[in-house]
């Protein structure tokens, strides 16, 4: 699913993409990320959260709530832009937070207060 598709659907379910600004959501995020595999076991490469910095390069906020993020985990390279067009919020290896371009296709984690 692209971010959008994503968003939507969790959304639909009367929830949204996971907002984390914690250590003890990160540490679930974690969680989720390792124990979920595509069909011949590998772990899911990347699963969509709910940041964004669309509007403005490199200012990334949380779309449900629109505050800046706040609590961050990027991977050491992270946030890369590259090609000038990596704009939504994902995870990379271990939960570890990469941006990709909206549309690339991942899994969403939904957050449902
Ligand atoms: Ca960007
Ligand atoms: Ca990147």
């Amino acid at each position: 699913m692209t971010w959008d598709q994503a968003s939507a659907q969790c959304r639909s379910l009367g929830g949204h993409l996971v907002v984390v600004t914690s250590e003890e959501e990160q540490t679930y995020v974690h969680l989720f990320t390792s124990s979920h595999y595509d069909d011949s076991m590998k772990p899911v490469v990347c699963f969509w959260m709910d940041g964004k910095d669309e509007e403005s390069e490199n200012h990334w906020y949380w779309d449900w709530t629109g505050q800046p993020l706040e609590y961050t985990n990027w991977y050491p390279t992270e946030p890369s832009n590259t090609g000038d067009k990596e704009n939504c919020l994902g995870t990379h290896k271990g939960g570890i937070w990469n941006d990709y371009p909206c549309y690339y296709k991942c899994h969403a984690i939904c957050e449902k207060e």
